[in-house]
């Protein structure tokens, strides 16, 4: 069996690889309803030490939906507050270490989340986690740690996540385009529906000052008007220049190349099937949904949202 080597070799203070077994024999998994929420055992056998996790009053969460451009706001947050005083980070250690994903547990092939949370020598730290609002570890609340929650339109997320379920081998199998609309209405995914995601937060929002509800729309229209909203609610006031060096540094095309925020040395992913960073625009569902498929959606989209104010854009 050869071994897999999630992330590259790494200096000290980094975290050491760990790579047990090869990731081709990982099982895709098969989803179970925890809690009332559809998940896998990657994000639910670890469900202990992700409760008592204990967080630190300026950690930073960075919470979405999957494909709603957390990785994008990771990469942001990253430059604001480590661009300029440790460089060398975005060019010797992966997005995925830098912001360890909390529920993430894969235990043959590297460490937790948590550990790699604990193990953070940042200040802040910045963690990305996935769960809806109900989930998230209730030291995150008591130490009134900011959130920045990132949404982005059901249908460009369901068409980004259909992609990434083909090419993740840890996600359970999609099956065809059309049974996986199907599975995304009625919230068969990891991590559960997308309409009780988006509008639980929205409405955890609306009571807790510390959380900075953004839009992938709204980041694709005008990046650094959102990196100005961003820095406001995080209390940073980077420079012109530096603004501007991050705007630039977190354009599609550059995180596309750039192999520290691609995934492209994750072995999980395989990027022949679809990369990481695929489109990186809003509309694409365009060239997914049929006519059918689009009014059933429509019509099932009004009846799931109708209690709620969140709006999304599906074109700008
Ligand atoms: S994950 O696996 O949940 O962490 O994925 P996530 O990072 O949330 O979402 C991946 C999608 O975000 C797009 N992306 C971007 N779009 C525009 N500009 C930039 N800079 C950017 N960075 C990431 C990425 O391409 C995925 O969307 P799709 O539609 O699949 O291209």
């Amino acid at each position: 069996m050869t071994p897999v080597c999630l992330f590259p070799r790494q200096n000290k203070n980094k975290l050491p690889p760990k790579q047990i077994c090869s990731v081709d024999s990982l099982p895709r998994p098969t989803l179970i309803d925890f809690h009332g929420v559809s998940m896998t055992h990657y994000f639910t056998s670890n469900w202990e030490k992700i409760q008592s996790f204990q967080a630190r009053p300026d950690d930073i969460v960075i919470a979405t939906y999957p494909k709603a451009g957390t990785t994008w706001v990771s990469f942001i947050l990253d430059l604001l507050y480590f661009g300029q005083t440790t460089p060398e980070r975005q060019t010797s250690m992966p997005i995925h270490i830098r912001v360890p994903f909390l529920e993430l547990d894969i235990p043959s092939l590297l460490l937790s989340g948590t550990e790699m949370a604990d193990n953070l020598p940042t200040s802040p730290r910045l963690i990305k986690t996935h769960l809806p609002v109900q989930f998230l570890p209730k030291s995150f609340w008591e130490q009134n740690c900011r959130i920045v929650y990132v949404a982005r339109n059901a249908k460009d997320n369901a068409v980004s996540f259909f992609h990434f379920d083909r090419m993740n081998k840890v996600e359970p199998e999609p099956g065809d385009w059309n049974s996986y609309l199907q599975r995304f209405m009625d919230g068969k995914m990891v991590f559960g529906s997308w309409y009780d995601h988006v509008t639980g937060w929205w409405e955890k929002k609306q009571t807790h000052s510390k959380i900075h509800y953004m839009f992938y729309e709204d980041l694709i229209e005008d990046t650094g008007r959102e990196i100005d909203q961003l820095c406001h609610f995080l209390g940073l006031s980077p420079s012109v220049e530096e603004k501007e060096r991050v705007r630039g540094g977190v354009q599609f095309d550059n995180m596309k190349k750039d192999n520290m925020v691609n995934y492209s040395t994750v072995e999980i992913m395989d990027s022949k099937i679809s990369p990481f960073m695929r489109k990186g625009k809003v509309g694409d569902w365009k060239n997914h949904f049929t006519v059918a498929q689009n009014e059933q959606f429509d019509e099932d989209y009004k009846k799931k949202m109708k209690n709620t104010t969140l709006q999304f854009r599906t074109e700008i």
